[in-house]
Parts: C-alpha cells; sequence; structure tokens
C-alpha cells in the first residue's frame, strides 16, 4: 500500500483534475495506438504513464512552479481524427500515446482545428529517426513524417532533433534531406548546451509558421535511459534532455500540442522510460506555465 502523506501531493492527482489557483489549462488524451514495424505493446502505454505519476509530485524547481497551477481535462481515448479535432480545438492537447503513428493524427487534428494551412503549420521532433519509411503498407510507427509530408506538410516546416547514425537507412536520409528537413544529431544535442539549442531551433521554426506541433518520440533518449523502446539505441540524449526539450516546447505560445510515443511497458525496465515520459509530461506542464 503506498505511504500516503498530506504535505506530499501526488502527480497522478493532478493528471486526474486536481489543480492549484489555475492559469492554464491542457486538454490529455490517450491515443494508444499499436501499429509498429517492429510489433509491440505500445497501446499499453497510457496506463503506464499514468501509474508512475503516482511516484512524482507537481513541484518543479525551474521557476519553482507548482503543476497543478495547469488545469488538466482528459478525454476518451480515441485515435479518430475528428473527435481529436474536436479535442485540440479547446486547448492545448496532451496526446498520450501509443506508437509514433500518433504524430500524423495529431498534427492533422491540429492542422484543422485551427484552420489553418499546411504552410502554417510545424512540427519539431525529439526522435532518433527521421520516419520517412515508405507509405506502402499504410501507416505505421516508421512513416509519420512521410505521411505527413504527403498530406501537405512542407519540409522546410520540419525540425528533427536528436537523429542517431546508424538508426536510418541512407536512402531515407537523403529523402528526408531533399525534402529540406532539418536535422540535428544527437551528437551534436550532446556537445552543445541543449536547452540554448532546442529553443534556438524552436524560434526558428516559430519563425515560418503559426502553429507547431511537438512530438517526443522517448527512443530519442539513450536506450540505457529507454529500454522501454524497442527503437533506442546507445548514444542517445538522456531524460534530463528530454524534459528540457518538453518544458521550452511547453513554454512557447505557438506549441499547440504535443505527443510521447513509443513506450512500449512489457518491454521497460524498473519503470525507467515510463517514469522518463511522464516527466516530459509534467515538464511541458511547467513550461506552459511559463508562457506569456
Ligand atoms: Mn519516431
Amino acid at each position: 500500500m503506498a505511504y500516503d502523506d498530506p504535505g506530499w501531493n501526488r502527480a497522478s492527482a493532478w493528471l486526474e483534475g486536481e489543480s492549484l489557483d489555475p492559469r492554464a489549462e491542457l486538454q490529455v488524451v490517450d491515443v494508444p495506438i499499436n501499429r509498429s514495424v517492429t510489433p509491440g505493446s505500445c497501446d499499453l502505454a497510457p496506463d503506464a504513464i499514468r501509474k508512475v505519476l503516482q511516484r512524482y509530485s507537481t513541484h518543479a524547481f525551474h521557476d519553482f512552479i507548482d503543476v497543478r497551477g495547469v488545469q488538466v481535462t482528459s478525454h476518451p481515448e480515441t485515435s479518430d481524427v475528428g473527435a481529436l479535432t474536436t479535442i485540440l480545438s479547446k486547448g492545448i492537447t496532451a496526446l498520450i500515446g501509443g506508437d509514433n503513428g500518433v504524430t500524423r493524427l495529431g498534427v492533422a487534428a491540429m492542422k484543422r482545428s485551427l484552420n489553418l494551412e499546411w504552410s502554417q503549420i510545424g512540427l519539431i521532433t525529439l526522435d532518433a529517426h527521421l520516419d520517412v519509411r515508405s507509405l506502402d503498407d499504410g501507416p505505421t510507427n516508421g512513416n509519420p513524417v512521410r505521411g505527413l509530408l504527403e498530406d501537405g506538410l512542407l519540409g522546410s516546416n520540419i525540425v528533427q532533433v536528436g537523429v542517431q547514425s546508424f538508426a536510418n537507412s541512407p536512402q531515407y536520409v537523403r529523402f528526408a534531406h531533399e525534402a529540406g528537413i532539418r536535422s540535428v544529431t544527437a551528437e551534436v544535442c550532446l556537445t552543445t548546451p541543449f536547452d540554448i539549442l532546442f529553443e534556438s531551433e524552436l524560434e526558428r521554426l516559430a519563425d515560418r509558421c503559426e502553429a507547431m506541433y511537438f512530438d517526443l518520440d522517448l527512443d530519442v533518449m539513450d536506450r540505457v535511459f529507454a529500454p522501454g523502446c524497442p527503437g533506442s539505441r546507445p548514444g542517445g540524449l538522456t531524460p534530463l534532455h528530454a524534459q528540457q526539450a518538453a518544458r521550452i516546447a511547453g513554454s512557447h505560445p505557438k506549441v499547440k500540442a504535443m505527443d510521447l510515443v513509443e513506450l512500449d511497458p512489457t518491454i521497460d525496465i524498473n519503470d525507467c522510460t515510463a517514469m522518463a515520459a511522464a516527466s516530459c509530461l509534467l515538464s511541458f506542464a511547467a513550461g506552459m506555465l511559463g508562457r506569456p
């Protein structure tokens, strides 16, 4: 049984709607799709993330923020773009995946909810992969970015942060380059002050569009930190990098939605990946409280 201390509030209660002087709102929806290139159980991720939030509090030392200042509204799980559009039209939304296929649905819903043109939409990913695999076998977790290009998103409005060597084929790297997609390698992320780097990439993208979507593929983290992601490899980012990116994205007025994808709880070890995912959701909410 969990030890209950009235002086220690749990982040799980926050996700269930507990708030304190709320001055921002976050829509939360589970999108447990599971159509991965490598079969897995990403559909179990939302429950795993909710469960580990019991082990977090709501205080962020960055700016001494209590994320209970963000009022959460949870919506019934869905992978229907129409239903997602309705949710996104209510405000800033976190989509809890599910595999990376969530991103194509989420970006489409964001565009529709704001009634914008594709040229006004930006996508920033934190991902080891380019996700531009062929669409021949339908939508999977390996091709959401390819699918979005097909849908109309401009390659020049996409930036992918944390991409890794030997995790992408030469053909797909060439494809992404020719599409005008900007990519920042994990090595650059790990050898440059990351918060400054991520903020400048976000600002650069913000200059080109009206609304931005932040896709956080947990496999951007090193395999040591993300054993629960089939795609994670040694040489990736740390949970702190992912938290920083989530906070910075959360603080940007043009970021309208984020997703957390690619956690397969059945291969996670000691909840490492689920806990990292949960901390990123909290960081995004903390960032929201820093919006002007
Ligand atoms: Mn991905």
